[in-house]
């Protein structure tokens, strides 16, 4: 087993105190934190979501396995943002909309924007479309990035949206959504400015619509 699949396991299988162990380790031996994601915290998720809709694993085990994910991510987080800290791209304000809790997809493109040099303001989740017309308003934010994982919360997306346009600050702001049920097809069809299928996406969209 390579140290990356060893992570993988450990996250898989809950064991947060490991997960949190393997990561210093790796660090020690060399491996760069931008490696972490692609090849054990991202493919460990996905193969908990697989069970997950196999019916191999129940909430507990998911919220377990997440919170393993979570021990590893927070020891790379702040050298992440450190490695490429540079003046800013911008400001963004992020969260996962109302009605969903997921947040670790948001939390990963969080973090990879933020290492990329934009500043960012994480309203965490299950967040009014309100709160994030007050948020851009108040730091001046150039972008907004919604996170949904559920289907029946990707409509919240579209309030969002509304609420900008409403507030007049829609031609300030780009909107960029993302999330497992998002599409581009989707984005385009609440007027949201690009979608994202990943972080490194995420990141790659961010500079477009921040120069656009
Ligand atoms: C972990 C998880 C949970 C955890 C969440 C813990 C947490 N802190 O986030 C818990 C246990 C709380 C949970 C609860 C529920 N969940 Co859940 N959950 C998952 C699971 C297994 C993994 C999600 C995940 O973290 N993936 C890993 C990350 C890295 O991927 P990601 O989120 O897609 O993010 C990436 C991209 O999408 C993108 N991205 C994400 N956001 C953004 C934003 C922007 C701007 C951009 C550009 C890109 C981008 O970049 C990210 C990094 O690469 C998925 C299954 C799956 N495979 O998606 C189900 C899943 C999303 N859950 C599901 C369901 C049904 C629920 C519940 C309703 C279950 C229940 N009966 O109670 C509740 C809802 C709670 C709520 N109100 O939100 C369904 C949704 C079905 C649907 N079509 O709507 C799924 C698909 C499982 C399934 N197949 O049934 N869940």
């Amino acid at each position: 087993m390579t140290r990356f699949e060893e992570l993988q396991q450990a996250i898989i299988d809950g064991k947060a105190p490991v997960a949190k162990e393997l990561t210093d380790k790796m660090l020690k031996e060399g491996i760069r934190p931008g490696e972490f994601f692609p090849k054990a915290i991202i493919p460990a998720m996905d193969e908990v979501g697989r069970r997950m809709r196999e019916c191999e694993f129940f909430i507990p085990e998911v919220l377990i396995a997440a919170r393993a994910a979570r021990a590893s991510s927070d020891i790379l987080r702040p050298l992440l943002v450190g490695a490429d800290a540079m003046a800013s791209a911008g400001t963004v304000v992020c969260g996962t909309v109302k009605g969903d809790l997921h947040d670790i997809g948001k939390n990963i493109v969080a973090m990879m924007l933020e290492s990329a040099g934009f500043k960012i303001i994480d309203l965490g989740v299950d967040v009014t479309a309100e709160k994030i017309v007050d948020a851009v308003r108040t730091n001046q934010a150039g972008l907004v990035a919604l996170s949904a994982l559920l289907t029946t919360t990707m409509v919240n997306m579209k309030s969002v949206v509304e609420a900008l346009s409403a507030a007049g600050l829609r031609d300030k702001v780009k909107i960029m959504v993302g999330g497992a049920p998002v599409t581009d097809a989707w984005a385009h069809s609440i007027g949201a400015d690009g979608y994202g299928k990943d972080a490194p996406a995420a990141v790659e969209l961010a500079r477009q619509l921040a120069t656009a």
